[in-house]
């Protein structure tokens, strides 16, 4: 009994490791677990100065699409100075489609795009980061039901 008690301690202590581990790989997150979901088209606070709208260049469907990031300051300028990183995935299924954190790109418009590959129907996710010089100043999900 006491030999059977101990394995299962230490069982569920390796899989409380390995959770911390895995987690201890990300960076730390300042979306809180069960925030909501960014809103497309909405206008989204980053800081006291800037905000940034999100769109797509169409409705997500198996396949490519681009997400689109407009970001401005408060005299309604266009911001093209930060940096803004997307990381997409499906949360139901661990690492199996996790595209690591990819670079916007910003077009000729100032706008900044990324391109998500949605391989599989389901709930897609893309964490976005928002970087002024080397300081993440924003982060937050949209989600994509496909
Ligand atoms: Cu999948």
């Amino acid at each position: 009994m006491r030999m059977i008690s101990k394995s299962i301690l230490s069982a569920l202590f390796m899989c409380f490791a390995a959770v911390i581990a895995l987690d201890s790989c990300k960076q730390p997150n300042t979306a809180k677990p069960g925030t909501e979901y960014l809103e497309r088209g909405s206008k989204i606070i980053i800081n006291k100065d800037l905000s940034f709208v999100y769109d797509f260049n169409k409705n997500p469907a198996i396949g490519m699409f681009l997400v689109r990031i407009k970001v401005t300051d408060t005299a309604n300028n266009n911001v093209d100075t930060l940096r803004i990183t997307g990381q997409s995935g499906m949360p139901s299924m661990k690492d199996a489609h996790d595209s690591g954190e990819v670079e916007f790109q910003i077009n000729k418009e100032g706008v900044y795009l990324l391109p998500v590959n949605i391989v599989m129907p389901g709930n897609w996710e893309v964490e976005v980061k928002v970087y002024k010089d080397k300081t993440r100043i924003f982060n937050g999900r949209i989600g994509i039901n496909v």
